[in-house]
Formats: structure tokens, sequence, C-alpha cells
């Protein structure tokens, strides 16, 4: 662990990081008693995503779309060019990704999963396999929905909370031979790598692996294609702990990255700093045009991608301000604070701290819950009911089921996720969840489980219902 720096002041003697902004709005938040968030998670189905925000405190759902704007990106949008066709944002936006991340042609869409859905239809075909670094919950079904089986070819020590690798969220080349091995690269529809793996805990993958997965793909003709969510992250980490890069900024590492793949596409409600947006970006002229033609079947117009002139401006100026270094120091900063704070309370959370959340261990947190009682849903109802704070399950209810079986799938991580929003919270907040957590923990072993009460067919941690095991 030694190369893993966990406290970022070290590197600077007693030198602490701050937030490279101050604010300048702000927005109330609601404090709720108990009996309120009761009925409140009861009218919910115990499903954090079916609360209403009214009435959450501090709000830990996720990082998507919840980012602060800055006075820039809000002033950005008073420069909305709302033409249906040829908007100047569209061009600012085609520019800024054309810069920060290197490929040539650029397709708008309006949040990642429509990224998804047209790389997706575009390049799979019936039967052929698609392996990735951990499965994501929409990447995996829009891969499944066009006729692709997903196959996890993530390094296994992502799958242990426990494990100290600096860059679990590497692929397993020998997993990677073995499939072409069996199936023929034919089969394969490209490689799928997301940096950081939002599943494993918000892990890393080392330049020296992408590198290395480059090189075994060149000798077999396959296509490697980025998801770029929380690449800017993943940049961080390389110059935090990889040999070589401590010297070199975000941007040129991000832009080395990436130029070890043929395409990405990208959740702009994340790293981009944006509340909605999305976008595809790759080299080659061929899936460019077939992309261009499907953005107007499902999204809208190739300048637009079923966003508004404003909003495309806004992601605009979101990129050029999310590679900036200390934007990217204070950000992980404040996660890593929280997740050393927990540490050392012992309290059981994926290690080492990834990008942009803390993972709580449900399974070590509740060894006496089958996973059939869905531990990781039951922690984040049990911290709502504490303080009002909204997590979110990442385990076997977002795991969803085998299509073919039709059973769960089981995952190894059973994870209950903290999800910092960028710019929003103070160390304040932080200190807060930490001891709201803390105080679920020493109540943990008279908690009991839940069972399914509804279950659409679809991406079921969204919208299923539970009640309470007796
Ligand atoms: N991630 C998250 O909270 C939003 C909703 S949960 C499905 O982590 C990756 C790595 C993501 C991601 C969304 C998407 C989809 C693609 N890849 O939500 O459609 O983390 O913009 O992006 C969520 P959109």
């Amino acid at each position: 662990m030694s190369n893993v720096p966990q406290t970022m002041g070290q590197q600077h003697g007693r030198r602490s990081w701050a937030e490279p902004w101050k604010i300048k709005m702000v927005e109330p938040l609601t404090v709720t008693t108990r009996e309120e968030r009761e009925k409140a998670l009861v009218e919910a189905g115990y499903n954090t995503f079916l609360l209403r925000s009214a009435d959450v405190y501090i709000d830990l759902l996720t990082d998507s779309g919840t980012s602060a704007m800055s006075d820039r990106q809000w002033a950005g949008m008073m420069m909305g060019d709302e033409a249906y066709a040829g908007s100047r944002n569209f061009y600012h936006l085609e520019e800024a990704i054309q810069k920060v991340y290197g490929y040539k042609y650029i397709v708008p869409t309006h949040q990642g999963r429509g990224a998804e859905h047209l790389i997706s239809q575009a390049v799979i075909k019936q039967g052929q396999y698609v392996p990735g670094n951990m499965y994501f919950t929409t990447t995996r079904l829009h891969q499944e929905l066009a006729g692709g089986t997903f196959q996890d070819v993530i390094i296994d020590e992502a799958h242990d909370p426990a494990s100290l690798l600096p860059f679990k969220g590497n692929i397993d080349l020998n997993k990677v031979q073995a499939l072409i091995d069996k199936v023929g690269a034919d089969k394969i529809a490209y490689i799928s790598v997301a940096g950081t793996v939002n599943m494993a805990g918000g892990q890393p993958v080392s330049m020296a692996n992408i590198k290395a997965l480059r090189a075994l793909c060149d000798k077999y003709g396959i296509k490697i294609y980025l998801d770029a969510t929380r690449m800017m992250e993943n940049a961080f980490f390389i110059q935090q702990r990889e040999e070589g890069y401590a010297d070199k900024t975000i941007a040129e590492i991000l832009k080395e990255f990436c130029s070890y793949t043929d395409a990405a596409w990208m959740s702009a409600k994340k790293d981009n700093l944006v509340n909605i947006g999305g976008w595809l970006a790759v080299n080659d002229w061929d899936l460019f045009e077939e992309l261009r033609n499907l953005v107007v079947v499902y999204e809208g117009l190739h300048t637009y991608g079923g966003l508004a002139g404003r909003d495309l401006e806004a992601m605009a100026i979101g990129i050029e301000e999310s590679v900036n270094d200390q934007h990217i120091r204070s950000r992980i900063g404040q996660v890593l604070y929280l997740g050393e704070l927990l540490t050392s309370w012992n309290i059981p959370i994926v290690q080492p701290v990834g990008g942009h959340a803390i993972f709580l261990d449900a399974k070590a947190f509740y060894p006496h819950l089958k996973q059939v009682e869905f531990p990781a849903q039951v922690l984040a109802a049990e911290l709502y009911l504490d303080s009002g704070i909204r997590s979110m399950e990442r385990g076997i209810v977002s795991a969803g089921r085998d299509p073919k079986t039709g059973d769960h799938h089981y995952p190894k991580l059973e994870l209950t996720r903290l999800t910092i929003p960028r710019r929003v919270y103070t160390q304040a907040h932080m200190d807060v969840i930490a001891e709201a957590v803390k105080a679920v923990y020493d109540a943990r072993e008279t908690t009991k489980g839940l069972k399914i009460a509804y279950e659409p067919k679809y991406l079921r941690f969204f919208q299923a219902r539970f009640e309470r095991l007796p």
C-alpha cells in the first residue's frame, strides 16, 4: 500500500488541499425527524431511488447530474444557440472533446445510456461477446439488448473489497486471451473498458494495462471502446500511483490513455460537471457515419443529440474545468477524507478508496443476512432512517437476473455506495456522514433483512419495492 497515497496532504508536508472555488449561492437542506423518515421509507418501498428528494438531508445517491456548475457554466447557459441545426454550442463542444480527449468525430447524446444504446446497436452482432472490466448496469443491458453477451475480464482482486492493489480496475489479459482462444476474435464485438470501474468501487485502470491490452488487441484486430464517464478521476490515480506519471498533468495523462482506445462513450453528468448530457467520440469515419445516422432516429439531430444548445455549452465549459489538476485533486481529496475517517473507525469499506464514492461492504456489516435478504439495500435503508442520508445499493439488486436462467446474478461484491457529488458538499458534511455510518454500524447486529415486493423487468434497482422480513 505504500505507493498508494491515502492522505493528499502527505505529499506536501503539512500543507492541506482545499477546494479551488468559493461558494456563491446556497441551497437550504431539509432536516426530518426519524418518524417522518420511517413513513417516507415505507412509502418508497425501502428503495432510496423512490424517495422524494425533499425528504433527503444529504443526498449521496449518485454523482450523476448532481454537480454544482460554475459561474462560467451558468454564463454559458445564457449563450445557448437554440437553432435546430448547426448550433454554435455544438462546435464549441466538438472542439473541447477533440482537444481534451483527442478523438476525431463527435456525436452528442442526451446522456450516457443514449450513447451506449447507439454504439451497441452500431457494432454488436447477434451472438458476439463483449468482454469488459466488470459490468455496469446500463452498459451491460444495452450490450445484451443488441444481441451481445457480456463477459467479465477484470482481474480477480477487483472482486475482493479488502485487496489493496492500486489498479483494481485492470483487465486480466489472460482472461481476454482465453476468450479469444475459445470463441475466436470474430466473435468479439470489442473490448469494453471503463475507467474508473464504478461497480468495483471506483477503481482505476493503469496506463501499463491499457497499453498491454492495445498490443494484444492489435494482434487480433479487436477494437477497444472506452467508457470515459470517470476517466478524469482515473487519470488522477495514474498520476498519483503509477511510475513515470507524477510530473504529468491530468490533461496529458487523459489524452495518452484515450490514444490507446478506438472510441469512447460518455455520461457527461459525471466528470464533465453538467446536470444533463452525454457524447460519443470515435476515430473511424465509417463508424461515425453509422452513429451520426442512428442519433437522428433515437436522440435528435447530430448537432444537438437530444440536448438544448445551452446544455451543449455548459458541457463544453465543464470539460475544460474538469481537466484542471486542482479540481480533481480536491474532488478526490474529499472522497479520501471520508474514507480515511471510516477506515480509522474500522468500518468495512472497499479499499483502496476509489474516485467518486465510498463503498460500504454490506456483507461485512451484516454477516447474519443472506445475500437474497439484500444486505446492501438494507444498509441504504438503515442509513436513511438514521440520518436522512441517501445512498445507493450496488449488490445483488443492481446485478439483476441472468437473462437465460432467470435466477439472480450473485455478485461477490455486496456494496452500499456513498457517492460524493462534485463541488456540492463541504468537509463538515463528510464528518456528519461518517458519524451516521458509525451509528448504523454500531446497531448492525439487530438489523433485519428485506424481501422483494415488486420487481420491474429492466434495471430493477431503480424501481423495485421491498418489505421488511419479520
Ligand atoms: N451511472 C451512477 O449513479 C447513474 C445512474 S445508475 C445506473 O453511477 C457508467 C460507468 C456510469 C453510468 C451511470 C453510465 C450511464 C454509464 N457508465 O446515467 O445514462 O456510471 O448518463 O450514464 C450512474 P447515464
